[in-house]
């Protein structure tokens, strides 16, 4: 793999200590960093001992604050490209020419959690992009929902204040099953239509590869011509869209709270590149009106069979970070980082947005130099006359740091829109300053009930699953009926199932009119592929190592990757067992095989515990034809056993594709 401009800036600034000299900060080679400098091998430590402390001294400092919100993500390189050049609707460079590639780099996140929190926990997840351009870094930070919780970017603290920990006893943590949230929900009715997403499989994606990306807000389009479109942005994973169950999602986050970070890393490792495809929808700006819905309103989305979505690139992650912290915690993403023809819109979310951004990096890295840091250097050049501020490392040189000048020419000099200068959209306003909100933005339900009817009945019935556990979790039944009441709004039968399971009266409201359905929200519709699905193989480790070898061979011949789980580590002929029963768990694969058993008691009943556990995730299971008992009772779609063993791996590939097998009775 060649380097992007991106990894050859990088390449400056990595550092190699191994096979180094031990040395402090000042370069002086240290002779002994095992002991602190004393008075005495039994007496009081020296202040004159500035190794320890240097040392210290910096380990006390290594903490920066997490972010307010999106504090755990894990991030990667990548390049993105075009299939087509988009010059009839916009005149950023990187939108031009399909044989230019960009070089990005991509941070996924949970919203709610702390930096340490498990990654599977039911939430949105952030997904910002950082185009390195050669008109200066574009942002593009999204999100795997298309909508958000409020329409007003100064509601934004009240709604964060409400689904974080409550502040009294700092619980739950990275969860929004608890009272604050839902009270904040029942009281802000803007929110149903993202709760509803927040509520279905979304919200537990089975891998960042496997969840969409989006924009959410509307944004502008600008040609050469000066001619606007309205867009909105949309990342399509080409390995389909896929989730977790809810059980199987709580139970990973104490197995293996590092599930989705490790699934990046792992995929990257392994030269399985994750893969988004760039599709945009664009509406000409004098169709702004057209819709049952305000386009600037961002708990709206425009449904892709009314708008269809325009795919017009590849993003490729093709490239693991080397430091966490310098990459992955340091980078800076904002909304407001954009290019030459890319533009707002009114959306008050996102012009909220363009102040808070800026603004929190500030504090958590510690002053405005934080665009010096290697990973948010743009790949163009950059020159202007701010100066000093804590951490500055460029040396600028010379008298001049202001415009207008004549000691420098009057440089860095402005440029014109033909030479690259960013020029905003001329958008004609006439208005009175209030505070308010146009009326067009009151409708919270229609779209909320049109993603209700895009589901398929196991979706539907996740949904109902989770909203019963969440306001279940809510001590105040005054939350609790309020909840309730609300999504009648949506649909009546939905909020009737929620009223019955947590104990609540039967919902005053009278339900939806909206029969109207967007059939590509559902995931039943989304595409299904067996590629890196990871499939736990269980053997008895006298088993017959020929089959095992040539079953291995065929699971990785059609994408599969297989992991070998028996009662002991070490070797089945020339491979290695990766697992034992306790080391690895059912929750971590998506699918099991057993390729042989033993007599042993432990080994039957872990296998035991394997199939059953995967049996009601709606997993696909097989078992060779020595093992195949062991499926008696788990009846039902994707359980394949038999005597041939070659059909049996065929089918049993068939069933891991499908990825979830929901007609299956638990
Ligand atoms: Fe935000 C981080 C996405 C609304 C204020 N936001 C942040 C990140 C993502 C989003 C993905 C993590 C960036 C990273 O990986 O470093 N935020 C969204 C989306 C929103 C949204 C999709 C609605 C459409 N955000 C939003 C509002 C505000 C903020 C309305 C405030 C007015 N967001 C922030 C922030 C964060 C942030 C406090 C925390 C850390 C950071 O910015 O760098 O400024």
């Amino acid at each position: 793999m060649g380097k992007n401009r991106k990894d050859e800036q990088l390449e400056q600034f990595r550092v190699d200590d191994r096979g180094q000299k031990l040395t402090t900060n000042q370069g002086l080679r240290v002779s002994d960093d095992e002991h602190s400098l004393k008075a005495g091998v039994r007496g009081p430590t020296l202040l004159e001992d500035f190794h320890f402390r240097e040392k210290m001294t910096h380990f006390d400092h290594e903490r920066i604050p997490e972010r307010i919100v999106h504090a755990r993500g894990f991030a990667a390189h990548g390049e993105f490209e075009l299939y087509e050049s988009m010059q009839d609707v916009t005149r950023a460079g990187f939108l031009q020419d399909p044989s230019v590639k960009t070089p990005v780099f991509v941070r996924f996140s949970t919203v709610a959690g702390s930096r340490g929190s498990a990654e599977t926990v039911r939430d949105a997840r952030g997904f910002s992009t950082k185009f390195y351009t050669e008109e200066g870094n574009y942002d593009l930070v999204g999100n795997n929902i298309p909508v958000f919780f409020i329409q007003d970017a100064i509601k934004f603290p009240d709604f964060v204040h409400a689904v974080k920990p409550e502040p009294h006893n700092e619980m739950p943590q990275a969860a929004s099953a608890h009272d604050t949230f839902w009270d904040f929900v029942a009281n802000n009715q803007e929110s149903a239509h993202m709760v509803m997403w927040a509520m279905s499989d979304r919200a537990i994606p089975r891998s960042y590869r496997m969840m969409e990306g989006f924009g959410v807000h509307t944004f502008r389009f600008i040609n050469a011509e000066g001619r606007a479109h309205f867009v909105k942005f949309h990342w399509k994973p080409v390995l389909g869209v896929h989730s977790l169950v809810w059980d199987e999602a709580q139970k990973i986050a104490g197995k293996d709270p590092d599930f989705h970070r490790r699934d990046l890393w792992e995929s990257i490792e392994a030269g399985d590149f994750p893969e988004y495809e760039l599709g945009v929808q664009l509406l000409a700006e004098e169709d702004e009106f057209k819709f049952d819905f305000d386009i600037l309103d961002p708990t709206k989305i425009w449904p892709e069979e009314d708008i269809p979505v325009r795919i017009v690139g590849k993003m490729t992650l093709n490239r693991n970070v080397d430091n966490v912290f310098a990459e992955a915690e340091q980078v800076a993403f904002h909304p407001g980082h954009v290019v030459p023809g890319i533009d707002f819109s009114n959306d008050p979310l996102l012009q909220g947005r363009l102040f808070s951004y800026t603004d929190t990096q500030l504090i958590r890295l510690g002053g405005p130099n934080f665009h010096e840091l290697p990973i948010n250097r743009p790949v163009c050049p950059f020159h202007n006359n701010q100066r000093d501020g804590y951490n500055r490392m460029t040396i600028n040189k010379g008298p001049v740091s202001y415009h207008k000048n004549s000691l420098a020419d009057n440089t860095p000099s402005t440029s014109s829109e033909e030479e690259g200068g960013y020029v905003h959209y001329q958008e004609k306003i006439e208005a009175k300053k209030v505070r308010g909100r146009s009326v067009s933005f009151d409708d919270h339900f229609s779209q909320a009930t049109l993603f209700w009817n895009s589901m398929s009945p196991p979706e539907k019935q996740h949904i109902i699953e989770a909203f019963s556990f969440e306001i279940g979790k809510v001590k105040s039944k005054s939350v609790q009926q309020q909840a309730v009441d609300m999504f009648a709004n949506v649909d009546l039968d939905l909020a009737t199932q929620i009223a019955d399971s947590v104990g609540a009266n039967p919902p005053l409201g009278r339900g939806s009119d909206v029969t109207k359905a967007s059939p590509a929200l559902s995931q039943e519709n989304t595409v299904k592929k067996p590629n890196t699905r990871k499939v736990g193989v269980i053997v008895d480790k006298q088993g017959d190592s020929v089959e095992l070898l040539q079953l291995i061979y065929s699971f990785k011949a059609a994408g599969l990757k297989p992991e070998i789980i028996s009662n002991k580590l070490g070797t089945l002929g020339e491979l290695a067992i990766d697992h034992t029963f306790k080391t690895a768990d059912p929750v971590l694969f998506d699918a099991i095989y057993v390729a042989s058993v033993s007599e042993d008691l432990t080994f039957l009943k872990e296998t035991g515990r394997y199939l059953t556990e995967t049996y009601n995730h709606y997993k696909a299971l097989g078992a060779s034809s020595t093992a195949q008992d062991l499926l008696i009772g788990m009846d039902g779609p994707g359980v394949v056993a038999g005597n041939d063993n070659e059909r049996l791996v065929d089918s049993f590939i068939h069933a891991v594709t499908a990825h979830r097998h929901w007609s299956r009775i638990v």
